[in-house]
């Protein structure tokens, strides 16, 4: 209880009857994300840093040293966030979600690639969900507006025939205005702030997007990528 309160819960107690919280904390910590998480695997082990270089970075040293599948390190800010081929990303503090998934993947790591568009998809049903029109633009960019909005970084460590582990990299700007973001990207990215006009409660976009995440790399496990790509159509562009 007191851990909670920590973390910014506030709760009252009710006699006989136990506790009740009665307001949530806008942040981010192990036990805002977990509360209310509704997924059997993905979450269940939460990393969360306050400020880390990068959590690509520490995702790989956990992964290394036996993490489980489904660990997630997430971050409020990122010093030296990554992109591809050594880009930066920059990953403001406490205004969007910094989040690497560690996955164990029974599959060649020539398919390695389909979970990077599975992400892609799984995050513009979530930025949909919110009443925004996302597309996905391949490999890895979720744009809203002809703006980026989001991110994906995937990498591996395999050897020829079996993928030791995957790294899957989440970059989403939730809750910068446009002076939030650096000068020089201004014209081409965007935030779901930007877009929708209000605030989004981070931890909770965080569930929602572990909860769609595990179903469907549950789905492309058991099935395919076959089915995956069927739902895309309306997304791509
Ligand atoms: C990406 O690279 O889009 C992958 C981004 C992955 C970020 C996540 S955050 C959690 C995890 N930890 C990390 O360190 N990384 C992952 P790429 O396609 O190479 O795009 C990089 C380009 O996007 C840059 O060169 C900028 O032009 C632009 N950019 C940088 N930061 C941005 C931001 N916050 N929003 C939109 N565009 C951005």
């Amino acid at each position: 209880m007191q851990e909670l309160k920590r973390d910014g819960y506030i709760i009252e107690g009710i006699p006989r009857k136990g506790y009740k919280i009665i307001s949530f904390p806008n942040k981010l910590s192990e036990n805002t994300i977990q509360w209310g998480l509704n997924t059997k695997w993905l979450g269940q082990h939460i990393v969360h840093k306050n400020s880390t270089t990068s959590t690509q970075t520490i995702a790989h040293e956990l992964a290394m040293d036996g993490a489980k599948h489904g660990t997630i390190v997430v971050a409020d800010e990122q010093t030296a966030g990554k992109g591809r081929m050594n880009r930066a990303w920059h990953s403001s503090k406490g205004k969007g979600i910094w989040l690497s998934l560690i996955l164990r993947p029974a599959i060649l790591p020539h398919k390695a690639p389909q979970l990077t568009l599975l992400t892609a998809t799984v995050l513009a049903h979530v930025i949909s969900e919110l009443g925004l029109q996302p597309y996905i633009k391949w490999p890895n960019d979720i744009i809203i507006n002809n703006k980026k909005a989001a991110g994906i970084l995937t990498e591996m460590k395999a050897e020829q025939d079996q993928i030791q582990y995957v790294v899957i990299g989440i970059g989403i700007n939730v809750n910068q205005t446009i002076t939030d973001l650096p000068v020089e990207i201004q014209n081409i990215a965007t935030s779901l702030k930007i877009e929708l006009q209000e605030s989004l409660i981070i931890s909770e976009l965080i569930q929602k997007l572990l909860s769609q995440f595990e179903k469907k790399y549950e789905q492309f496990i058991q099935f395919g990528f076959q089915t995956i790509k069927e739902n895309l159509g309306r997304l791509w562009i």
